[in-house]
This record gives structure tokens, C-alpha cells and sequence, in this order.
């Protein structure tokens, strides 16, 4: 059993991870940079170590400095949450050789996971159904025009190493493929240091489906469902709901299982996600993300299990505390990604938080870190709070939200709340037909927000 955590990590995930340590008697350490002295979760923890100056890349991103926070506060354990370390293989290396324990999967599953083209060979290989497109790598132009004409256009080439939308471009036609095909290459390059690229059949109009998976690391695994996060504009989520509209219960357990039995193959520790694209009626694989991800409250709503325990479980190598067999779904719930943003031009609004007031009540959770007259730092990103609401079903849910919504006050800064309240107001959310790009083009209207 761990005795004391470390938390490399801010906001309301920080509070996230401090409330479940709590929860199973283990201390938490916080860490945080000089603008986030008067942080809530320094305030939540046990105890607190500085780590840097403001910006991100010098504190929560400073692995010789974590591992110095672990050493004097003789933390056994580091929680990555989700964003900065949570995802990088040489930190998971870094602190094995230190002893200490990574609240995740092993370095290698992260860096297979990180290389789209090893991501995709190895799901392949594990039967999980995939997007049509080049076996591996593509080198050559040549390559590529062979590939595409025997495909079909639309296409899209994507590099290895991509990720939220960099290094991504869509062919339409022969004639558009030369420049997508470079583009793609030059961004790999120049964003991520690696211009292996390869090709997919471009699908038009999917939804975005994830399924939420859960690993002992012993060749025990389960499946959680699915989150749908079609909602989105410029690839940030901003509205993910389980279970999705779309997906009955025959559907569910049968790419749940094939997605269970992938990571059981593997021996795959702790949470994941593995992200599809659905279109008429199919699941094709694009990524897998390999840590604990922003909308997981949705998922610990219908099933009602903490998943930060079951991740804490798992690295002290004790077994899941549920099967497959336990996990029933109860309801719909919702989440609103709340930002410290002024919509519709989505420019950040940092400042001071002049008044707060969460909702409440039956079937709301409101993960936030902020407080009255907390000043939100420019340096983060600028999520400042998680609406979660649960109910029954689908409209019950929108209900509760509407509700949830109207009590919610946040004086002093522009947030996205206005936002929410226009989307629940469009046929298309009501009903959930909505896909990848609903967002986007209903923004581009002009909507009342
Ligand atoms: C695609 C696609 C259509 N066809 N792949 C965007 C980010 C990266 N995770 C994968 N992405 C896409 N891959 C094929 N073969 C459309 C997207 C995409 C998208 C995917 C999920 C959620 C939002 C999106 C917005 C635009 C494009």
C-alpha cells in the first residue's frame, strides 16, 4: 500500500486525484509553480513543494525537479493526471530508475501508444477494426498516389507522431495529394521532431466514440463503455456524454470486448481509452490514449466506480475491484467543459474570480479548483471547471444540466457557460444527431450565444 502520493499536477485534476488519496487513507503531496502558491490544490493536499517559475516547462514539466519533490517528501508514487508528463515514456523510465512508481501504464505501452503507426499495427494485430489505409509508413509520393487511387479519394495523410490536429491533411482528389503529402511531412518535422506520415481513407462524416478500458497489468482487463465527444471545435472536446445516443447495448459489449481483450493481450496497466471514429454503423480505430482523460467523471457516473482509486489499485498491483460482469450501466450523464474563454471568439479570459457559486443537488458534480477572488494564471490552459451531471436518461440529463447550468456563477471573468445554454437549446443536441463537425459549421451561422 502507498503511503504518500505525489501529484504532478494543477487544477481540478489535482483536487481529482488529493480526494480519492484521501478517500483510501494515503497522503497526497501537491506541487506547483510560484504563480500557483495560492492554488487549490496546494490549499487540499498534505503537503506542497514549489517546483518552479510559472511557466509549465519549468515546473509541472521539470522531472529532476519532481523527482526532487518525491525525494524530500519521500512521496513512493507520482499521479500525472492528464496533459503535461502523463503521456511521456522516458519520465515513466526516469522515475523506475529512481524507484518510483508511475500511477499508469509502463513506458513502453505509452511510447507504442505515441507512435500512431506502431499504435495502429499493434491494434491491428489485436483485432481491433481500424480506418482503411497504407500498411505502416509511407515514404514516397509515388507510394502515396498508388495507395490513394487504389482507395479512393477522399484521403487523409497524417503523421506518425501527430496529435491534436497538427501534422493532418486532407487530399480530396489526385491533384490535392502532392501538397497534403508534404504538408503533413513538414509539420511532423517541424512540430514533433519526425516525418514519418502515413495514409487513411478521409471518413466524411463520423462520430467520435472512445471506449474506456482498464487493465491489471497481469492479462486481466474490462471495458467501460463507451464516451461520445463528438462536440468539439478545433479539436478541444467541449460537451462528452456516455452513454453515446447512437450505440445500443448489443454494440457496446461487443467492440467493448474486442477492445478488453486487446489490452488484456498486452497486459496493459491501468486506464485507457481507445478513440474510433463511427460512421454508418462502424468502429474504426484512430488512437489510444493512455492515461486518465479530462471526461472520465461521465464514465464513473453510469458505472459508479472512482477511477482514479482503481488506477492507484492497480500500480500497488492489487486487482481491479470490479469484473466485467459487475459493470451495469445506470443512466446518461453529461459534461460541459467550462473555460475561462469569451465565446464565440473562444479568447482566454484569465483574471480574478470576483464571485463563485457551484451548483448542486441530486445527480450534479462540479470538479473545479477555483474560489472566490482565486486569481486564474494566463500561463495553463484554461479550463477552470467540469459540470457533470447524471440522471436516468438521455433528457432527464439535459434537464439537470439546464438546471445545473442556471445555478452555476462565476463573476469576474468570461467563461463558456453562455455557450452551453445556446447548445441546449439546438435540435441537434436535443435529438444527439450531431458529428465531428456539427459544431464548427453551427458556429460558423452566427449563432445567439
Ligand atoms: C480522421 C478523420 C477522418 N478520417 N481520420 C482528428 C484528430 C485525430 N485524433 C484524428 N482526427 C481525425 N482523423 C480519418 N481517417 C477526422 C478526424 C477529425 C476529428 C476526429 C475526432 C474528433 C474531431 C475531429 C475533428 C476533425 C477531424
Amino acid at each position: 500500500m502507498f503511503q504518500k502520493i505525489l501529484i504532478a499536477n494543477r487544477g481540478e485534476i489535482a483536487l481529482r486525484v488529493i480526494r480519492a488519496c484521501r478517500e483510501m487513507g494515503i497522503k497526497s503531496v501537491a506541487v506547483h509553480s510560484t504563480a500557483d502558491a495560492d492554488a487549490m490544490h496546494v490549499r487540499m493536499a498534505d503537503e506542497s513543494v514549489c517546483i518552479g517559475p510559472p511557466s509549465g516547462t519549468h515546473s509541472y514539466l521539470s522531472i529532476p525537479n519532481l523527482i526532487s519533490a518525491c525525494e524530500i517528501t519521500g512521496a513512493e508514487a507520482i499521479h500525472p493526471g492528464y496533459g503535461f508528463l502523463s503521456e511521456n515514456a522516458d519520465f515513466v523510465q526516469v522515475l523506475e530508475d529512481h524507484g518510483l512508481t508511475f500511477i499508469g501504464p509502463t513506458a513502453e505501452h505509452i511510447r507504442t501508444m505515441g507512435d500512431k503507426i506502431t499504435a495502429k499495427d499493434t491494434m491491428k494485430r489485436l483485432g481491433v477494426p481500424c480506418v482503411p489505409g497504407s500498411d505502416g509508413g509511407v515514404d514516397t509520393i509515388e507510394e502515396a498516389r498508388k495507395i490513394a487511387a487504389d482507395m479512393g479519394y477522399p484521403v487523409i495523410i497524417k503523421a506518425t507522431a501527430g496529435g491534436g490536429g497538427r501534422g493532418m491533411k486532407v487530399a480530396n482528389s489526385a491533384d490535392e495529394l502532392d501538397i497534403a503529402f508534404s504538408t503533413a511531412r513538414s509539420e511532423g518535422k517541424s512540430v514533433f521532431g519526425n516525418d514519418e506520415v502515413y495514409i487513411e481513407k478521409y471518413l466524411t462524416l463520423p462520430r467520435h466514440i472512445e471506449i474506456q478500458v482498464f487493465g491489471d497489468g497481469k492479462g486481466g482487463a474490462v471495458h467501460l463503455g463507451e464516451r461520445d465527444c463528438s462536440l468539439q471545435r478545433r479539436h478541444q472536446k467541449v460537451f462528452e456524454e456516455a452513454p453515446s445516443p447512437v450505440i445500443d447495448e448489443a454494440t457496446r459489449q461487443k467492440i467493448g470486448k474486442v477492445c478488453a481483450d486487446a489490452i488484456a493481450t498486452i497486459n496493459y496497466a491501468g486506464a485507457g481509452t481507445i478513440e474510433f471514429l463511427y460512421e454508418n454503423g462502424e468502429f474504426y480505430f484512430i488512437e489510444m490514449n493512455t492515461r486518465l482523460q479530462v471526461e472520465h467523471p461521465v464514465t464513473e457516473a453510469i458505472f459508479g466506480i472512482d477511477l482514479v482509486r482503481e488506477q492507484i489499485r492497480v500500480a500497488e498491483g492489487l486487482p481491479l475491484s470490479f469484473t466485467q460482469d459487475d459493470l451495469k450501466i445506470n443512466g446518461h450523464a453529461i459534461e460541459c467543459r467550462i473555460n475561462a474563454e469569451k465565446v464565440p471568439e473562444f479568447r482566454p479570459s484569465p483574471g480574478t474570480v470576483h464571485q463563485y457559486h457551484a451548483p448542486g443537488g441530486l445527480g450534479v458534480r462540479m470538479d473545479s479548483a477555483i474560489y472566490d477572488g482565486y486569481v486564474i494564471p494566463p500561463h495553463y490552459d484554461s479550463l477552470i471547471g467540469k459540470l457533470i451531471v447524471h440522471a436516468a436518461d438521455r433528457p432527464a440529463a439535459l434537464a439537470r444540466l439546464h438546471r445545473a447550468l442556471g445555478e452555476l456563477v462565476v463573476e469576474g471573468i468570461d467563461t463558456t457557460c453562455p455557450l452551453f445554454h445556446a447548445l441546449l437549446r439546438e435540435k441537434a443536441v436535443q435529438t444527439g444527431e450531431y458529428t465531428i463537425h456539427w459544431l464548427e459549421q453551427w458556429l460558423e451561422t452566427d449563432p445567439e450565444i
